[in-house]
C-alpha cells in the first residue's frame, strides 16, 4: 500500500498540460495515415506524448502490460497518461444506433478520451479497451480534509486597520497585513478524490474489427461493441440510481467465448483483497492518509461482484477470473462513511465494504434487463423534459465520429447538431452527478481521477460552483440543484463562526471556495479574502424560488439562507470616507475583483480595495431579492427596511469616462490583465438582471465595450461566462462567436470542458447560455412577467424546435422557428398569472389560468 501526502500543489504549480492541443497537434494527413495503419494504440500513444513546449511535465511513459499488472491510472501525475489497449484494432467501427450519441472508433487513449457515467453518487469513466479496459471509479463523498474551523481570529484585529489602508490608497501595505492576518488556519483545503480503478483483461483480442464504443446520452448507457476472431463481443455499462450500483454486462454471441480478468486498483492508501464473504467478489477497501490520521479518518470502499453466466469464476489475492462464460454481469458499488454535508466527522461505526456488499447483494438479485429497463426510466424521467434540434442538420458531420465531428468543426464544417449534443450532454452531466439526496457538483461534477485533483477538485464559490448551476432551471433540471441547497445549509453554522470570528458580524460567511466539510475561511491566497460567496450562492435558492414558485422552499428554506447572507453583507458594509470617488456611499471592504490585478497610479500592482463593482453588484442583487421575498412571505419588515436603506446609499455601479466601460473598481483602475478570465464586474449584466440593454440602455453598452476589451478567447469557464453575457446583451452571432470558440478551443474528445485541464464548470455555463439563447425570463415589466422568445438565436441556427425550456414565473416553453423566425410557440403556465410574451420588438400580454398552455403563431397571436 502506498502511502499519499497531501499533494495539494495545482494552484502554486500547475501541473496539468493542454490535451485539446495535445490532440489536436498531429496533422491530419498524419492522423489519417495512423487511422488507417494496422496499430491505433500507437496513435493514441502518440497523441498523448506529443508535448512540444519545454516547460510541461514529461509524460508519463505508456503502461502496455496486461492491464492488471499495471499501476492504477491515478499513479500518474496528470491524466494524459496514455491507456494503450494491447489490442490490435482496424478503426473500422461505423456509427452506433441512436441520436444523441458520444462514439468513437478507437478505446479511450487517456481519461480526457473516456466516457463518463454517473447516478448521481457513484461514476464511472469507461476507456473501453478491448484486450485491456479501464474503468476509473468515482464516489461523491470521497473527500480528503476534516471538520475544522479554520477561522482567523487575528483577522478581526486587522480588519480595522485593512480597511484604513486601503481608503488611503495603501493598497499593497493593506494586501500585506491582510495576508498575513485574515487567511484561514489552515489556509488550504484537501482535495476530492478519486476512488479507484477497475482494471480487466479480455482475452481473444488479436484482428479486432467494427469496434465501437459510445455513450447514448437518451439512455445512459455506455457500450462497446468489435468482433474478434469471428466473435462479436458486446458491452453495456450504467450507473444506476435506483440500483445504487454500476452495472456492466460482458456478452459474446458465441457461447463460452468470454474470458475476463480483472482487479481493483488505487495507487494510495487502499488495497484490493478477495472478498471473504463472496467467493465471486472482490473488494477495495481503503482509509484516506492511514498513517496520518488514524482512526477517524475516512474510509472508503469499491466492491465488485462477477454474476456468471456458464464458464468458471475464480477469485484470488483480489484477482477475479472468469472464464469461458457465455455472458458475465459486473456489479460494482463504491461507499464511503461520509456522514453527510454538515454531520461532522466520519462515521466509525460504519464498514463501507459491508455497506458495498449489502447494496450488491440486492441489486444483483435482479437481472441485467430489469436492471436495464429500471435505469433507463429513472433516467429518462428527467432527460427526456428537454428536446432540441438545432438545423440546417448537416449529415456529413452528423455521420463523423465525435472526434472527427469536433476536427471537422474547428476545420469550419457548420454543424448546428454539435450544439445541440454539448446542450443535451451538460444536462446528461448535470443529472448524473447532482440529485436531490447527494453531494453538489464539484469543479470536476463527480469526475475525478487523482487522490490530489486540479484545485482539489473543490467547491469554488468565485463563480464555478454556482456556474454548475446555472442550467439546473431554465433546462427542466430543477431537482438536481438540490445539492446546492444542501450544500448551503451546511455553511450555514461554520460561516456564522468564521463571520463572528473574523468580522464580528452577524449572519453567515463563504469566502471563494469549501470542501465537504464545511470550510468557511479565506484560503489558498490573499484573493481568498472575498467573503460574497454565501451572498453569491444567495441568489440560486431565490431563483429556484422564481422558477418554481415554490413557496413553501421560499419560506422554509430560500429566505433563511438568503437573509443569514444578507445580515452578514448589511453587517460589514461600510461608508466610503471623504476623499473617496463614493464618499459617503457604502462600500465593502477589503474587496478584490476575482481573480484581477490592478495597476496603482505609482505603477505597482494590487488586487485589494474597496468597493469592486461585482461585490456592489452582488450585494444589490441579494438585498433586492431579500425586498421582494420578505414582501411575498410577509416577513422581517424591520429587516427589509434595513435593506432598503442599505440600497439607497450603496456605492453605484459606475461607467469609465475614460474607457466608456462598466468600472472593474471603485477607482478607475487599468487592470493588469485586461483579457482575464474573471468578467467579475459584469455579473449586474449575467447571472443577475441588473443591467439590460431594455432597462438599462447605458450600463448595457458600457457592458459590450467592456466585453469587447475582454476580448473572445479565455479559458473554457470564462468562455462560457461570457457566451451568457452576449447572450444578455442579445447578440445572439457573438455568443455563436465563443460557442463556436468553447467547441473548437476548450472542448476535450469526450466533450468535457477543459479551462485547461478539464472542469465541468465550462460545459454547464454553455449549457445554459445555449437555452437562454431560445428562451429568456429574467426582467419583468412591472411586476409581470416577460417570457422572451429566442432572444438570441444566431444566424448559424436558421431552422430548430425545442420544448421543455422552463421560464421564471413557472411557465414551460416549446418553440419552433424557420429560416431564422418563429414559426410557432407553446406556453404551458403551470402557475396561472399574467405574462407578457415578447418576440423581438412585440410583446403581448396574457392572463393564464393554472395548467393553461397558449399557443401561438410567429407573431405572437393566439392560434
Ligand atoms: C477560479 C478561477 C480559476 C479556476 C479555479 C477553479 O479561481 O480563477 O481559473 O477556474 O477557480
Amino acid at each position: 500500500m502506498r502511502h499519499f501526502d497531501n499533494l495539494n500543489g495545482w494552484i502554486i504549480q500547475p501541473r496539468f498540460i493542454d490535451i485539446a492541443r495535445q490532440i489536436s497537434t498531429p496533422p491530419a494527413t498524419l492522423m489519417r495515415f495512423l487511422t488507417a495503419s494496422a496499430n491505433i494504440s500507437m496513435l493514441l500513444a502518440l497523441q498523448c506524448s506529443s508535448l512540444s513546449a519545454a516547460n510541461q511535465p514529461a509524460p508519463e511513459p505508456p503502461q502496455t502490460g496486461p492491464a492488471c499488472e499495471r499501476i492504477s491510472i491515478n499513479s500518474a501525475p496528470d491524466v494524459n497518461m496514455p491507456w494503450v489497449d494491447r489490442a490490435v484494432i482496424d478503426g473500422s467501427g461505423s456509427k452506433p444506433d441512436g441520436e444523441h450519441l458520444l462514439w468513437y472508433r478507437t478505446p479511450a487513449s487517456c481519461w480526457y478520451e473516456a466516457l463518463p457515467l454517473g447516478n448521481g453518487r457513484l461514476g464511472a469513466m469507461v476507456f473501453g479497451g478491448v484486450a485491456d479496459e479501464c474503468i476509473q471509479l468515482n464516489e461523491d463523498t470521497l473527500w480528503g480534509g476534516e471538520p475544522h474551523d479554520a477561522s482567523n481570529p487575528d483577522a478581526l484585529k486587522a480588519l480595522p486597520e485593512v480597511r484604513r489602508l486601503l481608503f488611503e490608497g495603501k493598497n499593497i501595505e493593506a494586501t500585506e497585513l491582510a495576508g498575513k492576518s485574515m487567511l484561514g488556519l489552515p489556509k488550504n483545503i484537501k482535495s476530492y478524490q478519486t476512488l479507484g480503478d477497475l482494471l480487466i483483461e479480455c482475452s481473444g483480442t488479436a484482428g479486432v474489427t467494427d469496434y465501437t464504443r459510445s455513450l447514448d446520452l437518451e439512455t445512459a448507457v455506455a457500450s462497446v461493441n468489435y468482433t474478434a476472431g469471428g466473435i462479436r463481443f458486446r458491452r453495456e455499462l450504467f450507473s444506476s440510481a435506483p440500483a445504487n450500483v454500476i452495472v456492466a454486462r460482458f456478452t459474446a454471441d458465441k457461447p463460452g467465448a468470454l474470458n475476463l480478468k480483472l482487479t481493483l486498483k488505487r495507487y494510495w492508501d487502499a488495497e484490493c483483497v478477495t472478498d471473504p464473504a463472496n467467493p465471486n467478489a472482490i473488494v477495495l477497501n481503503g482509509q484516506l492518509n492511514p498513517k496520518g490520521k488514524p482512526p477517524g479518518a475516512l474510509r472508503f470502499a469499491a466492491n465488485v461482484l462477477a454474476v456468471n453466466d456458464g464458464g468458471h469464476v475464480g477469485n484470488a489475492g483480489g484477482v477475479l477470473t472468469v472464464e469461458k462464460a457465455n455472458a458475465v454481469t459486473l456489479f460494482i458499488a463504491g461507499a464511503t462513511n461520509y456522514p453527510g454535508l454538515g454531520k461532522g466527522a466520519p462515521d466509525v461505526s460504519v464498514d463501507p465494504a459491508k455497506t458495498c456488499a449489502a447494496v450488491l447483494k440486492t441489486a444483483s438479485k435482479r437481472s441485467f434487463e430489469l436492471l436495464k429497463a429500471e435505469h433507463i426510466a429513472d433516467h429518462q424521467k428527467r432527460f427526456n423534459r428537454v428536446d432540441l434540434r438545432l438545423g440546417p442538420v448537416n449529415p456529413v458531420a452528423e455521420g463523423l465520429d465525435t472526434i472527427a465531428r469536433l476536427e471537422a468543426f474547428r476545420h469550419g464544417q457548420p454543424d448546428p447538431g454539435l450544439a445541440a449534443l454539448y446542450f443535451q450532454y451538460g444536462r446528461y452531466l448535470l443529472a448524473a452527478c447532482s440529485r436531490p439526496g447527494g453531494m453538489p457538483a464539484n469543479l470536476q461534477g463527480l469526475w475525478a481521477w487523482r487522490p490530489s485533483n486540479p484545485w482539489n477538485a473543490d467547491f469554488h464559490t468565485n463563480i464555478n460552483l454556482q456556474m454548475n448551476y446555472w442550467l439546473a432551471e431554465p433546462t427542466n433540471l430543477s431537482d438536481c440543484q438540490m445539492p446546492l441547497f444542501d450544500l448551503m445549509d451546511s455553511l450555514v453554522k461554520p460561516g456564522s463562526i468564521t463571520a463572528k470570528t473574523q468580522y464580528n458580524a452577524r449572519g453567515w460567511v463563504v469566502h471563494h471556495l469549501t470542501d465537504a466539510w464545511g470550510f468557511t475561511a479565506c484560503a489558498d491566497f490573499v484573493g481568498g479574502i472575498w467573503p460574497m460567496g454565501a451572498a453569491w450562492l444567495a441568489e440560486h435558492p431565490w431563483e429556484h424560488y422564481r422558477f418554481t414558485g415554490d413557496t413553501a422552499f421560499l419560506k422554509e428554506r430560500a429566505w433563511p439562507l438568503m437573509k443569514g447572507a444578507a445580515r452578514f453583507i448589511l453587517d460589514t458594509l461600510v461608508e466610503a470616507p471623504a476623499g473617496t470617488p463614493v464618499a459617503g456611499r457604502l462600500v465593502t471592504s477589503p474587496s478584490f475583483s476575482p481573480e484581477n490585478n490592478f495597476v496603482l497610479p505609482d505603477g505597482k500592482r494590487a488586487c485589494f480595495t474597496y468597493g469592486a463593482t461585482m461585490d456592489l453588484e452582488i450585494i444589490q442583487e441579494l438585498l433586492n431579492n431579500c425586498v421582494e421575498a420578505s414582501k411575498i412571505l410577509n416577513t422581517d419588515a424591520e429587516f427589509r427596511a434595513e435593506c432598503e436603506s442599505a440600497l439607497k446609499r450603496l456605492a453605484p455601479i459606475r461607467i469609465s469616462p475614460a474607457t466608456g466601460r462598466i468600472m472593474e473598481w471603485v477607482e478607475d483602475y487599468k487592470e493588469c490583465e485586461p483579457h482575464h478570465r474573471h468578467t467579475s464586474h459584469l455579473y449586474g449584466l449575467h447571472p443577475a438582471s441588473l443591467i439590460s440593454p431594455v432597462s438599462t440602455p447605458e450600463l448595457a453598452a458600457a457592458a459590450r465595450k467592456t466585453l469587447e476589451a475582454r476580448g473572445d478567447g479565455g479559458t473554457g469557464w470564462s468562455l462560457a461566462w461570457k457566451i451568457n453575457m452576449w447572450t444578455r446583451l442579445l447578440d445572439g452571432d457573438h455568443a455563436y462567436l465563443l460557442l463556436s470558440n468553447l467547441l473548437k478551443d476548450k472542448t476535450l474528445n469526450n466533450l468535457f470542458d477543459t479551462h485547461s485541464p478539464f472542469q465541468i464548470d465550462g460545459n454547464f455555463g454553455a449549457t445554459a447560455a445555449i437555452a437562454e439563447m431560445l428562451l429568456q425570463s429574467q426582467v419583468r415589466d412591472q411586476g409581470v412577467q416577460v417570457v422572451h422568445l429566442l432572444p438570441a438565436l444566431p444566424q448559424a441556427w436558421q431552422e430548430g424546435s425545442v420544448s421543455g425550456l422552463c421560464a421564471r414565473g413557472g411557465f414551460e416553453v416549446a418553440e419552433t422557428w424557420k429560416a431564422g423566425a418563429l414559426t410557432q410557440a407553446r406556453i404551458v403556465s403551470n402557475l396561472g398569472g399574467p405574462v407578457i410574451v415578447k418576440l423581438g420588438a412585440k410583446t403581448a400580454r396574457f392572463d393564464t389560468a393554472p395548467g393553461q398552455v397558449l399557443s401561438l403563431d410567429g407573431v405572437l397571436e393566439v392560434k
